[in-house]
């Protein structure tokens, strides 16, 4: 692995459903994430895509009176163009019916074989095909009309087939020293319910079904198909070219840096996944990061209760960034979270329309008419100028620390922090005011207020691409010039650059007649 490279996942989601917020909502973290550290001159490679086998999966497609291969060519389709809809940058998209997935899979099927981790026995016990997990007896809840549940309230079955294992009950020790080396598991909260689990009755997983077909073949034995898990969980070694180990992708960028997913599949990646790589002599990832749950205005987010936010139409009624904004700011990172239209439209109007939109309207409206429209000269620096263009170079260095924790709503709310404290210089220096007894000190009031407003239009780039774009675009700041190494002091704006005419960037939400008192009463 290359020290400035910096690879990252989000999960491949399931095609058996179209994409919801929860799917837009991991993806998105991930994007901000890989933004960032482009940004900050690392080499990123961010990988998302579909799981695409399984008989969840199979099930659908002949609900949908499909075949399973069509029907997943098909579905994948809105995974793709939700990362469209939301400017994901990802660098890759893999579906585990493509061919190297494929390939990749059975290597690490016969390399777990090579080494003695799998034997062939049978499987009688509960499985949920909802879930695509196995249940011990002790895991199951009682259910809202009496029958046992998984833990999850998903639907189980009696499951006796012949199936293959993987010796997982070898690997505690592994797993628990891994997980001692400290940073594995995040948000730190998370990693007690691992590590119990791992102490706890570790048994060896099954990791083939039969009586039905569409899956990766076991080698050297089709009656089985594999475990969808161990299938899908592969996709990230895939993704650099195993079982190439000595490719330049595989060489660059594993073993990975982190695996962002939604808590409810922490146990998969944090306990399976290490502990098959481990088995199979190939290094497990370095980060898995749980982050937590939405619901939606109070009540669990569910195709039954018909209560799916559509990322689509919620773009459409708010526009992509503050969308953007609005879920990485509004929830600490790792909690659950409720989504709520108040609270989205609050957000987009104070956050973003109120105080980092007007800052930027009114610093440039003031240079357009009294600096002839030009970036004004810099006089004579005073104490609290330098303050503030301080603070900047601070306000870099802190996010990194948050990104590098996966503390989003730290560094947005550290941003917005800085977006008020400009404002307040704003109104304490009254440029306006300066016009006719100080004409030059108001030069210098708003060279440093363009300057600032450059420095948080970088820093907002990994969250608002688009908006932030636009806020340079009015600077002219040219695109080679928004890396994080161009953050005050070590570029600054150059006076008499002609500016354009400014444009709002954050439009106020204007509610519409009778939809505030139904959402607030709702
Ligand atoms: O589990 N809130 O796919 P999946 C937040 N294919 N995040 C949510 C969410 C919600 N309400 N609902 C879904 C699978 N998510 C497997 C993964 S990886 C090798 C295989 C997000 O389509 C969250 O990231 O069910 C969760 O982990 C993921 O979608 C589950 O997606």
């Amino acid at each position: 692995m290359s020290d400035d490279a910096y690879y990252l996942t989000t999960p491949i989601y399931y095609v058996n459903d179209t994409p919801h917020v929860g799917h837009a909502y991991t993806t998105l973290a991930c994007d901000a994430l890989a933004r960032f550290m482009r940004l900050d001159g690392r080499r990123v490679k961010f990988l998302t895509g579909t799981d695409e086998h399984g008989q969840k999966v199979e099930k659908s497609a002949e609900a949908a009176g499909q075949d399973p291969k069509a029907f997943v060519d098909r579905m994948s389709e809105h995974f793709r163009e939700l990362t469209d809809a939301m400017n994901f940058s990802n660098d890759d998209f893999i579906r585990t019916t493509e061919e190297r997935h494929i390939r990749s899979v059975q290597q690490l099927w016969r390399e777990l074989q090579k080494r003695d981790q799998i034997y062939l026995g049978s499987y009688a016990g509960w499985y949920s095909v909802r879930d695509e997990a196995y249940y011990a007896e002790s895991e199951l809840i009682e259910g809202p009309e009496g029958a046992k549940t998984a833990p999850t309230g998903a639907p189980i079955e009696w499951l006796e087939e012949p199936s293959y294992f993987f010796k997982l009950s070898e690997w505690r020790k592994p797993l628990l020293d891994y997980y001692a080396s400290g940073g594995v598991v995040g948000p730190e909260t998370r990693l007690n319910e691992v590590r119990s689990f791992v102490e706890g009755d570790l048994r060896d997983l099954s990791i083939s079904r039969t009586g039905f077909k569409w899956g990766v073949p076991v080698p050297d034995d089709p009656d089985h198909v594999m475990y969808v898990w161990l299938d899908a969980l592969t996709n990230y070694l895939s993704a650099v070219g195993y079982p190439d180990t000595e490719c330049e992708e595989y060489k660059t960028f594993w073993p990975v840096d982190l695996h962002m997913v939604g808590k409810d599949i922490l146990r998969f990646h944090a306990v399976y996944w290490p502990a098959f790589l481990m088995a199979a002599g190939v290094e497990p990832p370095k980060r898995v990061f749980a982050h937590g749950w939405w619901t939606n205005e109070g009540q669990k987010i569910s195709k039954s209760l018909g209560n799916i936010i559509d990322p689509f139409q919620l773009i459409e009624r708010y526009g992509l960034d503050p969308v953007r904004y609005f879920l990485l700011r509004e929830v600490p990172f790792g909690k659950d979270g409720d989504f709520s239209h108040r609270a989205m439209i609050g957000r987009m109007n104070s956050d973003l329309a109120n105080d980092f939109g007007n800052l930027v309207q009114r610093v440039l409206s003031m240079i357009a008419k009294n600096c002839e429209g030009r970036v004004p000269e810099m006089g004579t620096l005073q104490e609290r100028d330098k303050g503030l263009l301080e603070k900047v170079a601070e306000l870099l260095t802190d996010m990194r620390g948050d990104y590098r924790q996966q503390r989003f709503h730290t560094a947005l709310e550290r941003h917005m922090a800085l977006v008020g404290e400009a404002n307040r210089y704003v109104d304490e220096q009254a440029p306006w005011a300066l016009r006719k007894s100080d004409p030059e000190r108001m030069r210098t009031v708003l060279h440093v207020l363009a300057e600032v407003i450059r420095n948080l239009a970088i820093l907002a780039q990994p969250v608002m691409p688009d908006s932030a774009g636009r806020i340079l675009d009015q600077l002219t700041v040219g695109v080679e010039k928004r890396a994080f190494k161009h953050v005050w002091p070590e570029a600054r704006l150059a006076a008499g650059t002609a500016l354009p005419a400014p444009e709002p960037i954050f439009p106020r939400y204007a509610e519409e007649e009778g939809r505030e008192s139904e959402e607030a009463g709702a």
